[in-house]
């Protein structure tokens, strides 16, 4: 398979040459005994992304025995479907993809199937008619996250003697039919049926940035600033949110204000734990590169590997976390 790859590469670094929005990019150069891999990445919307990314490239360099085809989908499903169709063509050793959303995948990857090239999917999960559609998982459980974070809620607020007490959310959701929104709005639905004095008192996709939740959470503050709990899907939409409460007048910390609640644990949402202003915030590890050579040396080697890895992950709130933990966090 290896052998045709320099004719396909050259001629796609070539094809490259001549378009004006590059997007794939290749590192490495055309030798036989590289490994080659085609990677779609989802896009570039948050830090946990740029993370990750790099961890990717990283892990799956030349010096380590691969050539990387690496192409950003920019959050469009389409884009992922097109560059996993060129990486078949291409005839690359493996691809693995971090899929947008959890459906849509099916034609695809019964392509790469027929084609005879293992994809390892990543990060994000796929919603499977058929198991045998690709080779292996590596990421998170992101509906134990949600638990994580509403056990969390629930044992705050039992300390602070408000378990009986409305408690009135504002749920900022990421991009919706992304695993990371299904799991981790699924935990908090779940938590409301639970306890009946948690209520939704807005829901608003933030579509995992910044700029998007500071849109939503300005707009739900025109309407309300009854709230307690803002639960959002990662730290970005987190930051936004907490612009927008600031520039309301509203406080943002557990001990007299509002309780925020995120997820990923960057350097920076944790700068932001440390600061109050987020009082949980449940870790995503992004660094899944390792993993992933882990999982191709094994393959090369005819090791059996795992279908469903998921990487274990921690949470931190405003009293356990350090500035050492943030000093000597890797994202
Ligand atoms: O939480 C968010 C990102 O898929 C786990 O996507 C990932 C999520 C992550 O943009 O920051």
């Amino acid at each position: 398979m290896r052998k045709l790859l320099a004719v396909f590469l050259c001629m796609f670094i070539v094809f490259c040459a001549g378009c004006e929005k590059e997007e794939q990019s290749v590192s490495g150069t055309p030798e036989d005994s590289l490994i080659v891999v085609g990677f779609s990445q989802v896009g570039a919307e948050s830090e946990w992304r740029v993370a990750n990314t790099e961890s990717m490239k990283s892990a799956l360099s030349e010096e380590n025995g691969y050539m990387l085809i690496f192409d950003d989908a920019r959050q469009e499903q389409e884009n992922q479907i097109r560059a996993i169709r060129m990486f078949i063509q291409q005839d690359v050793d493996y691809i693995v993809f971090s899929p947008k959303v959890e459906t849509g995948w099916n034609s695809i990857l019964l392509e790469a199937k027929e084609a005879n090239i293992p994809v390892i999917v990543i990060d994000r999960y796929i919603e499977q008619q058929d198991e045998g559609l690709f080779t292996a998982y590596i990421g998170s459980d992101f509906y134990k996250e949600g638990e994580v974070a509403v056990n969390w809620l629930a044992d705050f607020l039992e300390r602070r003697g408000r378990a009986e007490e409305p408690v009135r959310i504002v749920h900022i959701q990421g991009t919706i039919g992304s695993s990371p929104q299904i799991g981790r709005t699924g935990a908090l639905e779940e938590a409301v049926r639970k306890y009946p004095n948690w209520e939704i008192v807005a829901q608003e996709c933030g579509d995992f940035t910044r700029a998007k939740a500071y849109e939503v959470m300005s707009s739900i503050l025109k309407k309300t600033k009854d709230i307690d709990v803002v639960y959002c899907e990662n730290d970005g939409e987190a930051l936004g949110a907490i612009d927008a409460m600031e520039e309301a007048g509203l406080k943002c910390d557990p001990n007299n204000g509002v309780i925020v609640i995120s997820f990923d644990a960057t350097r920076l949402g944790l700068e932001y734990t440390l600061a109050r202003k987020i009082a949980l915030n449940v870790e995503c590890n992004p660094l899944q590169g390792p993993y992933v050579d882990e999982i191709i040396k094994k393959l090369e080697h005819g090791e059996p590997v795992g279908h469903i890895n998921y990487i274990d992950e921690n949470w931190f709130d405003f009293n356990n976390i350090t500035r050492e933990i943030i000093d000597g966090r890797e994202y």
